[in-house]
């Protein structure tokens, strides 16, 4: 598929709100990958697609990674909330025609990042956060922060983010553990 085709079928099948987040993080993305030297075409492709799997039913988004026959925790595969990161890149490739491995990596941990996280995966996590239609406690201190300095903002959406979690007494996924300790060490 061209980008504008892709653009299209989006704008078809996702709810109106969603999809401003999504042109949102196309163009966060962009900028942010244009900062800190990630690849701004590839922040936007990513961007585009990162939540391509989001509105699926649970059981369609198990369907996809099934049929592609990838490997994935039993905790991911049973939550929405976390596979529609993967069942997003299965998609993107298999429906929307995506070859690019960083494009489809950097889609695929958006939600929980992962121990490694290269710029262009870190681009399009923080651009999810901080994109303009985004409103939580904090997001105005995060967006400033994101344009400072990348791994500091990284480390404070994880926070958010396990805040998140631990106030709605939900279960933390131990890869967002591992990636945000990994953040830290980084920045050491
Ligand atoms: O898809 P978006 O809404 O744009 O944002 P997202 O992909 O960052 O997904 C956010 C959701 O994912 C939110 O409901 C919290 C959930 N989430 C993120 N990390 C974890 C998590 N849920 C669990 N159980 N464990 C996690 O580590
Ligand atoms: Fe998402
Ligand atoms: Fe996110
Ligand atoms: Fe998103």
């Amino acid at each position: 598929m061209t980008m504008e085709d892709i653009y299209n079928d989006l704008k078809r099948r996702i709810s109106p709100k969603r999809f401003t987040h999504i042109m949102g993080v196309t163009k966060t993305a962009e900028i942010l990958a244009k900062r800190y030297g990630a690849d701004p075409d590839k922040a936007y492709l990513a961007g585009l697609l990162h939540d391509c799997a989001k509105e699926l039913p649970l059981r369609q988004m198990q369907a996809m990674v099934d049929e592609a026959n990838v490997l994935v925790d039993r905790a991911v595969y049973e939550n929405g909330a976390l596979l529609h990161g993967l069942a997003g890149a299965v998609m993107a490739r298999d429906y929307y025609g995506i070859d690019d491995e960083e494009v489809l990596e950097a889609i695929r941990v958006h939600t929980t990042g992962k121990v490694g996280m290269s710029a262009l995966d870190k681009v399009v996590f923080l651009a999810d956060y901080i994109e303009p239609s985004r409103k939580f406690p904090g997001v105005d201190a995060l967006r400033k922060l994101a344009f400072i300095d990348l791994d500091e903002a990284v480390l404070a959406g994880y926070d958010s983010t396990i805040a998140h979690l631990l106030e709605q007494k939900l279960s933390i996924y131990f890869k967002t553990i591992l990636g945000r300790n990994d953040c830290l060490a980084q920045m050491k």
